[in-house]
């Protein structure tokens, strides 16, 4: 898979060479790119905002800059998804990740102040599947911290990129509940005891043990989360 991603601040995306996600890069199982946004501009303050019609506080993004970088990237074959992260899109889910993960390319385009001209989705549009999508229902400065939080819960589902393919096997099997408490050695800790039942042998029992806890937890704490 190919991943572009277009942004003032291309050194966020940095965080992309560390760990596995580094490690798949040098083995060339996903390739990343971040385009700095403003070696599109042509003036000499290489202008990227500014201010909205109809008025209102704050700057937008024009629209020039990214029409050029989007001739340059996107596929001539209409084969890329043009991923907006935005506190307007579709709420990204582990759906998202799955359905994103089987693309070739992927282009996010991060913008910054109050958003991008609108037009620019409107002229992709038709060279491109545009998705504007939320990481959540909060307010974030800018779509490069939602567009890496993307990134990585789409490239870790990747054949090669996660060593241990059996993560991903009992994920699935997980059935959207949340996770149970976890511990490792050593068995008692501050006077705190691994629970018995981890302990012994059976793994009938560990795995019942496991789903009860892994219900309780999303009772408790997502109940939106249960049928
Ligand atoms: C941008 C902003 C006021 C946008 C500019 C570009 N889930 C999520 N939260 N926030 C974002 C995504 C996000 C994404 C891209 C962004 C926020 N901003 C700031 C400020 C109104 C709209």
């Amino acid at each position: 898979m190919r991943i572009d991603a277009i942004t003032i601040f291309p050194e966020y995306f940095a965080a992309l060479d560390i760990s596995l996600l580094g490690k798949a890069q040098e083995n060339k199982v996903i390739e990343f790119n971040a385009v700095d946004l403003r070696n599109y501009t042509h003036d000499k303050h290489k202008t990227v905002d500014d201010s909205p019609y109809g008025g209102g506080a704050g700057m937008l993004m024009k629209p020039e800059p990214w029409g050029e970088a989007l001739d340059d990237l996107l596929k001539p074959d209409g084969s890329t998804v043009l991923i907006v992260p935005s506190p307007a899109g579709e709420l990204f889910k582990q759906a998202t990740a799955q359905e994103l993960a089987q693309k070739e390319h992927l282009v996010f385009a991060c913008g910054r102040y109050e958003g991008i001209d609108q037009r620019v989705f409107d002229w992709a549009s038709d060279k491109a599947e545009v998705r504007l999508i939320s990481l959540g229902d909060y307010v974030l400065n800018g779509g490069e911290v939602a567009a890496l939080a993307m990134i990585e819960a789409i490239a870790r589902l990747i054949p090669g990129v996660i060593g241990n393919a059996e993560s991903l096997v009992e994920e699935s099997h997980s059935d959207g509940l949340l996770e149970y408490p976890s511990y490792t050695k050593p068995a008692v800790w501050r006077e705190l005891e691994v629970p018995e039942v981890l302990r012994g042998g059976n793994h009938a029992e560990i795995a019942k043990w496991r789903h009860e806890q892994s219900v309780a937890r999303t009772k408790a704490v997502r109940p939106d989360l249960l049928p």
